[in-house]
C-alpha cells in the first residue's frame, strides 16, 4: 500500500515508523510512505504558508497553494484509486471499520492540517474524506495520520507475525479484549485463573469470552448495544456480573 503524506513537518513522520511491527511492513515492502512539504511550494522570499482568517480573530489558517501543489505532487506519486484524506478535529470518528476499508485501498494521501484548520476550499476542492481521531484537539494532524497509518497498516497481508494475528484480538469482533497473563503463575500472592492453566480449550474459549463481554459492559455499554449478542453471550454475561456482584457485595 502507498501513503502519500502531506505534512510541514516531514520529520515528525518517518522516524516514528521506522520501529517495530510497522518498520519490519516498510523494510519487507508492506507499505511505503511518500512525504511532501508544503514550504517547498512556497512561492515568497519568506516561505509562508499560512495567513489570517478573514473575519478575523486569533490564529492561522493554511493557505490554498502551497498545500494543494503538495497534495497534487503526493498524488501525482500515488497509485490510482487513492483516497484524499484530511486528518481534522472536526471529521468523522476514524474507527476500526474505517481502518478495515482503507486497508483494501491501493493507496491514501493523508494531510496533516495545523493551527486553526486550512482555507474551507482546499478541503471542498480536492479532499474526498475528513478524519477526527477522537474528540480533543491537537497542535495539528501529524499525530492522528501516525495513529491512523498505524491502524490501517497492521492489517495489511504480511504485516503481522503469525503469532500477531489481527483476527483474534480486540474490536475485531466488535468486543474490548479479555485480560491476558504470562508467567510466573504467581505475583506476590496473586495468581493467574486455574482456567488458563487447565488446559481446557473450550472452558478458556468461555472465560475469555466472558471476560470480553463483562468488560466491554462495564467500560463500554455501548459498543455491546450496537453489535448485540447471541444466546451463549447473553449467558455468559450473566455469569460474569452474577460473579461480579458476590465479588464487590460480601455477604452482609
Ligand atoms: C483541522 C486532528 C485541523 C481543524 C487535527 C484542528 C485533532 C485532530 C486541526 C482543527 C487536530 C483529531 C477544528 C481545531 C489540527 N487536532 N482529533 N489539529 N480544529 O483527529
Amino acid at each position: 500500500m502507498h501513503i502519500g503524506i502531506v505534512s510541514l513537518f516531514p520529520a515528525m513522520l518517518g522516524e516514528a515508523l521506522a520501529h517495530g511491527v510497522l518498520g519490519r511492513a516498510m523494510t519487507q515492502g508492506v507499505f511505503e510512505v511518500d512525504v511532501v512539504d508544503p514550504r517547498e511550494f512556497a512561492t515568497d522570499v519568506h516561505r509562508t504558508v499560512d495567513d489570517r482568517p478573514y473575519g478575523g480573530g486569533p490564529g492561522m489558517v493554511l493557505k490554498v497553494e502551497p498545500l494543494r501543489s503538495a497534495l497534487r505532487r503526493a498524488v501525482h506519486r500515488a497509485p490510482a484509486g487513492s483516497r484524499r484524506v484530511y486528518l481534522g478535529a472536526d471529521g468523522r470518528r476514524f474507527d476500526q471499520d474505517t481502518a478495515r476499508a482503507a486497508s483494501a485501498l491501493p493507496g491514501l494521501v493523508l494531510v496533516a492540517g495545523r493551527y486553526e484548520g486550512v482555507d474551507e476550499r482546499f478541503v471542498e476542492r480536492e479532499i474526498d474524506e475528513v478524519w477526527s481521531i477522537g474528540d480533543y484537539v491537537l497542535t495539528g494532524g501529524e499525530l492522528p495520520a501516525l495513529v491512523v497509518i498505524d491502524a490501517i497498516v497492521r492489517l495489511l497481508p504480511g504485516a503481522l507475525g503469525c503469532s500477531e494475528s489481527a483476527e483474534q484480538e480486540s474490536f475485531a469482533n466488535g468486543l474490548l479484549d479479555w485480560p491476558h497473563y504470562t508467567r510466573p503463575a504467581v505475583v506476590d500472592g496473586d495468581a493467574v485463573p486455574e482456567v488458563l492453566q487447565s488446559g481446557d480449550h473450550e472452558a478458556i474459549r468461555r472465560w475469555r469470552l466472558r471476560e470480553a463481554l463483562g468488560r466491554t459492559w462495564l467500560r463500554r455499554p455501548e459498543l455491546l448495544e450496537r453489535r448485540g449478542m447471541s444466546a451463549e453471550e447473553r449467558g455468559l454475561l450473566e455469569e460474569f456480573k452474577v460473579e461480579r456482584a458476590a465479588r464487590t457485595r460480601p455477604d452482609r
